[in-house]
């Protein structure tokens, strides 16, 4: 067995984790020395050994649909890009990529594209997620900077979460916050959001606020610190849709607190005016104090494992590279290290104009790695439009199957979590490293690997002659230290020289944010939302995500594990708009906005408030029909970031009666026929559609030479297929969606030749005998059901601790504490 010190690929937190393989068998646990986590997982980092099987990678290059080598993959996409810059020009070309690529990948992405095709259309899913972070910074501190580190949320008196779900989001940090808050019983917990999320279960109040009002309460705030009587308490409270008194405590409680800190993410970020929400917190701690001391900040947390190493080698179309920007010193220093004559000269597309100038067939090749955006990019009918017209689609990705890679013309593929190498930096500027601890899988090579060819390929293989992600890693150090001088914060000057051995062996290395001598509070001019709502459409639609998935799903969903959690596309909503649109809770709706439609399950929920809904953003056309909520969202974006109001869209809701509804339990499940309007995938497929299915499932069954067990009573009818004695499939339907013991068909599927006399009940979908389901799991490290959970709570356990000592729930990563304690009231 050998163990492996390596880093998660998932969220911002950036744990350690150590990977041991014997076998196949991929264990995981907590890295101990890890200061990111000393040891700590959550469920999904949990679960990450469940991920490195190679079901449904992309193992070969593709051209045109058919697999090719790598010499033809690369020649081919060298000519054919080569062939566009000839004819359109540099600006003809685009890279899409990602907070998920290494350091290493992703500044050789930015110098090929920037510094040698001499364009600065690379743009990244960063856009979506952090620009307006990286503006607010700039704006204040002149750098991108972020003054915070972990230990100030556990060393603070006040942590403020503002558009965070950190409970589910950034699971490990929120950890370390509770088991401050327990240590230290006087610290007092803000969560400011418009839902009732699993993150309030550790605060003291909850600001439910008004989507998109957050910079009228922090600038109320800062009229307050600085005795300026603009927007009082009765304004913001106006504005906020907040009691005067509860903001009142807000305040009193920031004021007062010897130190404080504010967490922010995607509920301020994903905003049409994101920046100035960022300003709006910052100037809070500048005009307070509160700031570059222990326990205090504005802490931007980034979401994904590598969106702060992006922007530390500046892959955005309008940074230029290391914390430098489009200035004529910049440009001229940037140049004379890389030894390039054509570096880009202006700031290129950003995300959502990228897309548009796509469309409009200004951009004639794009080149996408380790991003889905025809799933995460607002208005996703619009982006597979732009994408379906583009003369050359090249993407990099581990899967075969993607909503986006439907659309490429070339494929390559790319080495996984556990094959690659490289760097990462989490949110608190700390560089980690991901080492491999698998053999690359079939002719799969690294990101870096592949722009470097491709470079070769249009002739500038010089400067992309490295032979190993640490000679990539130098570089970009040595970048950050060029002609620095002081000034510019980052500065890796230490790592530059480092030899293979070091880098290899580099331990989680935090670089230091100084003294910040630029401290700008930004005017700003509080505004809620783009959004417009009228009578066609009276809701607003906010998305984002859930405690067991990550993003649009190609790693994470295929784990059953952390499928049990959630396993549909969802929306939530009060109970009195439920009750307006005529919704039933479970029932089907169909939501809509002026760009597309959405299916959803329909949960109606005391955490939500009236005149909004909630929908996850991780469904797809891999996992389900219609499930996608960026079908939903409009392209509008904040001005000086660019980044996509993907929080507020204003929709309609109705229910939606399918004539059947029905549950297809398969080996291997077949691809349906298009009366089926809607499906949904776990570890079964859901569907729903005018006409029943039953005899499309019969026939299918039989061509098969598989025997059939029909049942059919009143308007529920089933079949059960078997093929020498083995359980091949299952199908149960009817008017309404029928309720099954889906653990015990599970085990039909799982376990020896079933029963004869358990076979009567498996057609009827239910457990012979008194057998209960356990239901819903809420805790997925340990696979306990919502059943389980309220009989152990009839049978006596009035605690989370108790429900743990009885059923071990809630004891591992923690994660299902705030449900648990849900169930118990
Ligand atoms: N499980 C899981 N964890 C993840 C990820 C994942 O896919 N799955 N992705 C990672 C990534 S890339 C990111 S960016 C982070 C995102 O982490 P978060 O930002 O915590 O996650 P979201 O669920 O997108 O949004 C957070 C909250 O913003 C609230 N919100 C919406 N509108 C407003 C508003 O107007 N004001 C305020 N104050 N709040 C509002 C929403 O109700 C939601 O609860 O998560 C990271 N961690
Ligand atoms: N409505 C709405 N939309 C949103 C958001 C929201 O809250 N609401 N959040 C936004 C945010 S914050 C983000 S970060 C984005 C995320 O959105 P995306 O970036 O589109 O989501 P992922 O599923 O992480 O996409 C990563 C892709 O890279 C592939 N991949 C994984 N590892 C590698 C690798 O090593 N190399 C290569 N080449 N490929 C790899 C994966 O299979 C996957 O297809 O979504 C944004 N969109
Ligand atoms: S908190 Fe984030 S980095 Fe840590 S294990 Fe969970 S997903 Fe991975
Ligand atoms: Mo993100």
């Amino acid at each position: 067995m050998t163990e492996t010190r390596t880093t998660c690929p998932y969220c911002g937190v950036g744990c350690g984790v150590v990977a041991s393989v014997e076998g196949e068998k991929v264990s995981i646990r907590g890295d101990e020395t890890h200061p990111a986590n000393f040891g700590r997982l959550c469920v999904k980092g949990s679960a990450l050994g469940e991920t490195t099987g190679l079901q449904g990678r992309l193992l070969r290059p593709v051209v045109d649909g058919l697999e090719v080598d790598w010499p033809e993959a690369l020649g081919e996409a060298g000519k054919r890009l080569r062939n566009i810059i000839n004819e359109w020009g540099p600006q003809a070309v685009a890279f899409y990529a990602s907070g998920q690529l290494l350091t290493e990948d992703y500044y050789a992405a930015n110098k090929l594209m920037k510094g040698f095709i001499g364009a600065a259309n690379i743009d990244t899913n960063s856009r979506l997620c952090m620009s307006s972070a990286v503006v607010g910074y700039k704006r204040a501190f002149g750098e991108d900077v972020v003054p915070c580190s972990y230990e100030d949320v556990e060393n603070s008196d006040l942590v403020v979460l503002v558009g965070s779900n950190a409970a589910w989001t950034h699971p490990v940090l929120y950890q370390r916050l509770v088991q401050a808050k327990h240590n230290n019983p006087q610290m007092k917990v803000v969560a400011i959001d418009p839902r009732k999320t699993a993150t309030c279960d550790v605060a003291d109040l909850h600001l439910a606020l008004k989507p998109g009002s957050d910079a009228g309460l922090f600038v109320g705030l800062l009229n307050l610190i600085q005795g300026n009587g603009e927007w009082t308490i009765p304004r913001v409270a106006a504005f906020c849709d907040l009691s005067p008194e509860e903001i009142g405590t807000f305040y009193d409680w920031f004021v007062t607190a010897p130190r404080a800190i504010t967490l922010y993410t995607m509920g301020i970020n994903q905003s049409s005016s994101g920046s100035d929400k960022c300003n709006a917190i910052i100037n809070v701690h500048l005009a307070s104090g509160k700031f570059n001391r222990p326990g205090c900040g504005p802490f931007s947390l980034t979401g994904q494992p590598n969106a702060m190493g992006g922007r530390e080698v500046g892959g955005l179309a309008n940074q230029l590279a290391a914390h430098m920007n489009f200035e004529p010193d910049d440009l001229a220093r940037v140049a004379r290290f890389w030894g390039s004559e054509r570096l880009a000269q202006t700031p290129g597309l950003m995300a959502v104009e990228l897309f548009d100038a796509i469309a409009r067939g200004e951009v004639k090749a794009v080149w996408i790695m380790g991003t889905n955006p025809a799933v995460s990019l607002p208005d996703s009918h619009a982006v597979c439009q732009a994408l379906a017209a583009c003369p050359l689609v090249i993407v990099s990705e581990v899967m075969q199957e993607t909503d986006t890679s439907r659309f490429a013309h070339i494929r390559f593929p790319a080495l996984g979590w556990g094959e690659k190498n490289g760097t990462v930096t989490n949110s608190e500027r700390r560089i980690s490293r991901q080492r491999a601890f698998l053999p690359a899988p079939g002719e799969a090579k690294p990101d870096w690997w592949i722009v470097a060819r491709i470079a070769e390929q249009l002739g500038y293989g010089k400067a992309f002659a490295w032979e190993h992600p640490q000679e990539i890693f130098c570089e970009h150090a040595a970048l950050t230290a060029y002609e620095n001088n002081g000034e510019r914060a980052l500065n890796l000057h230490e790592l530059a020289s480092l030899t293979r051995e070091a880098w290899d062996d580099l331990a989680p290395y935090q670089w230091r944010a100084g003294d910040f001598p630029q401290r700008t509070v930004v005017p700003v001019e509080p505004s809620t939302h783009g959004a417009c709502v009228n009578e066609l459409y009276p809701l607003i639609l906010n998305s984002g995500r859930i405690r067991d998935q990550w993003h649009t799903m190609t790693r994470t969903g295929y784990v059953p594990r952390l499928m049990q959690h959630i396993d549909e596309p969802f929306v939530e909503i009060s109970a009195a708009d439920a009750a307006r649109a005529a919704l039933t809770d479970a029932q089907l709706a169909r939501i809509s906005s002026p760009r597309g439609v959405m299916v959803a399950r329909v949960r109606i929920s005391p955490a939500q408030r009236a005149g909004e809904l909630f929908a996850p953003m991780h469904w797809n056309a891999q996992f389900a029909r219609q499930g996608k909520v960026n079908a939903l969202v409009e392209g509008r974006v904040d001005a000086c970031s660019g980044q996509p109001e993907s929080k507020q869209t204003a929709v309609r809701i109705m229910p939606w009666l399918p004539a059947w509804q029905g549950e297809l339990y398969a080996r291997e499940l077949p691809a349906l026929p298009p009366s089926v309007c809607w499906w949904r995938k776990a570890s079964r497929l859901t569907v729903a559609g005018d006409r029943p299915l039953l005899s499309w499932i019969m026939a299918y069954a039989s061509a098969r030479g598989w025997q059939l067990q029909v049942a059919q009573t009143g308007e529920r009818s089933s079949v059960l297929a078997w093929h020498l004695g083995e359980l091949m499939l299952g199908f149960w339907e009817g008017h309404t969606l029928p309720a099954l013991a889906h653990a015990f068909i599970e085990e039909a599927f799982n376990s020896a030749p079933v029963q004869i006399a358990e076979r009567h009940a498996l057609l009827h979908g239910q457990r012979p005998g008194e057998g209960t389901d356990p239901g819903r799991i809420i805790c997925s490290c340990f696979s306990v059901g919502e059943n389980t959970i309220r009989q152990a709570i009839a049978g006596g356990c009035d605690s989370a601790s108790a429900l743990g000592v009885k059923l071990r729930c809630g004891t591992n990563c923690g994660s299902c504490v705030p449900e648990l304690k849900g169930l118990l009231e």
